[in-house]
């Protein structure tokens, strides 16, 4: 298919017209409101969904709860045996999901199947990841003591997800999660619910055959019934959430309040430099593809683009050629670059973003308007990405605006660009195109950019799942996917054994 209206599909992944919103080992008969959603790209529903309330809600973290009991005595190796079969589950239905995340979400089909495959990384890093849960040994100071820490499941996980990226942030913390020993629990964004019913359809099977589907508990619901009910909850020890700053914070303050442990992806405000070496070759199209790639929802899209001054009018002749050339349309339709903004609220959003920096000095130099598309398409949400001239201080550049906008600031050389890079509340993804080996490393070093994510010669988005994820600042300090982030999914502990029939102290202690 290359239409958002054919939605045949939708069969294989086990969603129909109508769809319950909580799992727990099976599909809970719900009690709340229906939740419709619709496609970004025509306006038209695309089937809906019996939300939880906190009744359904009390029968999801229940039923983790009794399933983590059983799970974290099974061997992590087998643990990870389960793992390695749910990602070749979403490796079967890889066409399926990736059209799913864009017909609900919008992005562009390339991108949507980019996602399923960062599902299916994850799950084989956690493969791997089973039988490397390693933890360390130390000398102890007593003669015949032997010490060691060793990492246990930690309890059942609260995952609460955002639009733009609906399968994969769930996959790179239920796939580390699920490999530590863990139950989750998910809520995800209200704008795509089925995403998250049309995943959970695909693993649920092998789940289900071991006697464990209540590990991968889904509570699709509000604000009240579900989000803060999961913030407030005790049984949840540690919260993963991915969004704004703004809700970040209170998320932060009520779990930290009953001293849950915390993960938070809250926004970016990537800055990419170039400096006067840089290859503009390879420079034009990074920036595209971070600027206008999932029409500029990604948290590590780029925003502002740094330009040697003696390099900005070329950069934006060039950028502004590019921009004209984008396809704009149905996101199903492999030729499209940039389908549409998830809402018409987003849409209000980057027109009022716009307006802000003009009244702040900047011009706007190329898009920034809605486009009107015909036939199926004309109930979209759809834009022209916008390039303006800005200066960092403004507020609108302070700020993170979820759309595809693109300001361009001109710098003098490294010292100013890293200035102005780290002038601003976030701390995610950054990038630097430069020749200048010297420049690269100090950009990347301590008195560097001071973001989760930095890059030399490559574009600001696009993260590949074997390194860790996160940033610092307002985009909330949290690390995800790979490296050692499985670490905050477990519980350390230190043991010290003796093995003599002494009872020496440490420190040396005489005590009697
Ligand atoms: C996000 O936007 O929330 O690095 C995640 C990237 C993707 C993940 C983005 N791998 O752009």
């Amino acid at each position: 298919a290359t239409s958002s209206t054919d939605t045949s599909f939708l069969s294989s992944l086990g969603i129909q017209d109508q769809n319950q919103g909580a799992y727990n080992g099976s599909w809970i008969q719900c009690t709340g409101e229906v939740l419709e959603s619709r496609s970004p790209a025509t306006g038209e529903l695309i089937a809906s969904v019996q939300m939880a309330t906190s009744k359904e809600y009390e029968a999801v973290v229940a039923a983790a709860q009794e399933a983590f009991q059983r799970w974290r005595a099974i061997p992590a190796p087998l643990r990870g045996d389960i793992v390695r079969r749910m990602g070749n589950a979403m490796r079967e239905h890889k066409d399926a999901l990736g059209r799913l995340i864009t017909l609900e979400m919008g992005k562009s089909v390339q991108e949507g199947w980019g996602e399923v495959q960062e599902c299916i990384d994850i799950a084989d890093f956690a493969v791997g990841l089973s039988r490397q849960l390693y933890g360390l040994t130390m000398p102890s100071e007593r003669p015949g003591h032997a010490m060691r820490e060793q990492w246990h499941p930690l309890g059942t996980i609260g995952i609460l997800t955002a639009f733009n990226f609906p399968m994969a942030v769930w996959a790179w913390n239920s796939m580390l999660a699920f490999t530590c020993g863990d139950a989750c629990v998910w809520k995800p964004s209200p704008k795509t619910p089925l995403t998250a019913i049309g995943l959970t359809n695909v693993i649920r099977p092998i789940l289900e055959a071991e006697g464990f589907g209540a590990l991968a508990g889904l509570a699709i619901g509000g604000n009240e019934d579900v989000a803060q009910a999961m913030i407030d909850d005790a049984r949840l020890p540690l919260i993963s959430f991915t969004g704004s700053t703004a809700i970040g914070k209170l998320v932060a303050s009520r779990v930290a309040g009953r001293m849950g442990r915390l993960i938070l992806e809250c926004g970016g405000n990537n800055g990419l430099v170039v400096l006067d070496d840089a290859d503009l070759d390879m420079v034009l199209p990074a920036t595209l593809f971070g600027a206008v790639g999932t029409a500029g929802q990604r948290c590590t899209s780029t925003r502002r683009l740094l330009v040697h001054e003696s390099l900005v009018e070329e950069v934006t002749n060039r950028l502004v050629r590019a921009y004209d050339d984008i396809v704009i349309g149905d996101p199903m339709d492999q030729k499209t670059l940039c389908g549409p903004l998830i809402d018409e609220h987003a849409v209000e959003t980057m027109m009022a973003s716009i307006e802000s920096c003009k009244k702040e000095g900047g011009k706007l130099l190329r898009g920034g308007e809605r486009a009107k598309l015909d036939g199926d398409l004309a109930g979209g949400h759809y834009v022209t990405p916008a390039i303006m001239t800005a200066e960092n201080h403004y507020q609108t550049v302070q700020h993170e605006t979820f759309a595809p906008i693109l300001y361009i600031i001109p710098i003098k050389d490294l010292e100013h660009a890293i200035e102005v890079h780290n002038g601003v509340p976030q701390g995610l993804s950054s990038a630097i195109f430069t020749n200048d080996m010297k420049a690269a490393e100090r950009f990347i070093s301590a008195v560097g950019s001071d973001c989760g994510i930095a890059n030399v010669n490559i574009g600001t988005s696009g993260a590949e799942i074997g390194g860790a994820f996160g940033g610092e600042k307002d985009t909330g300090g949290g690390r995800e996917s790979g490296s050692d982030a499985w670490k905050s999914y477990m519980r350390r502990q230190t043991n010290t054994v003796n093995y003599t029939s002494e009872l020496p102290l440490a420190q040396g202690i005489k005590f009697g």
